[in-house]
């Protein structure tokens, strides 16, 4: 026990590959953005920046900088590898997903601005409670986190749906969809981090690995989703 739990090879050869996927949603969030013509292009263009900022994450990661040893519990080691670098993505790309998808939803612009708020909480929280020197106090942040996780759940489900529907039928639907695979897609990643970061339950390497397939469900492939499917009824228009 005198090693920390790091990552290993392996953990890095995943990065990489995580990489190299997110390269390819960037280019592919490019070409789904331009072929559209000016008016068209905010959605699209969060997506591309979401996609920007991963990649530009993962590269870190993978050669190496933004990661600390902390403090850990649970049955590896006294001491585990954290990557804070997904933090300072997260703080990024989460609040433009969330504007996506209650642009969308034509949420006002208030309700907006406490959603991305609270999930801004939520991402900070984490990274505290990630690196916190005491094992029990960082489940005091970590709740912090979740109450404001909560928040930003039940400003989706609630409200923002409804508005969705005021939207038209088909906008309403793609809402539901959209929205109902974030919040399963965003929970599993506190899972991943009781298990991870939280209990050190899972190894480093298996914890990049499931956080891995989680961003390119949540980012890549959920964003080219969206902008994909949206009925005309759902743009949001750039001033002329
Ligand atoms: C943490 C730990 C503490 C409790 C909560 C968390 C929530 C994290 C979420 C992350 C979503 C990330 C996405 C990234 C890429 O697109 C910080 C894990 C509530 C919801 C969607």
């Amino acid at each position: 026990l005198h090693h920390p739990e790091a990552l290993t090879h392996n953990g890095h050869l995943i990065l990489w590959i995580v990489f190299g996927l997110f390269s390819v949603g960037t280019v592919a969030s490019f070409a789904v953005t331009y072929r559209e013509p000016y008016r068209r292009r905010f959605l699209p263009s969060l997506g591309l920046l979401v996609n920007i900022i991963a990649t530009i994450a993962y590269f870190c990661m993978a050669s190496g900088v933004g990661s600390t040893i902390v403090h850990s519990g649970g049955p590896r080691s006294a001491k585990r590898e954290v990557l804070y670098a997904r933090y300072i993505d997260w703080l990024f790309t989460t609040p433009l997903l969330l504007t996506e998808l209650t642009f969308l939803a034509g949420l006002p612009a208030a309700e907006i601005a406490s959603t991305v708020v609270a999930d801004v909480i939520m991402i900070v929280t984490g990274l505290l409670a990630a690196l916190h020197p005491s094992l029990r106090y960082r489940w005091g942040l970590f709740t912090f986190s979740l109450l404001a996780f909560l928040f930003v759940l039940y400003s989706l489900v609630g409200n923002a749906r409804s508005n969705a529907f005021l939207r038209g039928n088909k906008v309403g639907t793609l809402y539901n969809y959209l929205s109902g695979v974030l919040v399963v897609a965003w929970s599993a990643y506190v899972v991943v981090w009781v298990l991870g970061e939280g209990t050190g339950i899972i190894s480093a390497d298996s914890e990049v690995l499931a956080y891995g397939i989680l961003d390119v469900l949540a980012k890549p492939v959920w964003g080219l989703a969206l902008v994909l499917a949206l009925p005309t009824e759902a743009e949001v228009l750039l001033p002329a």
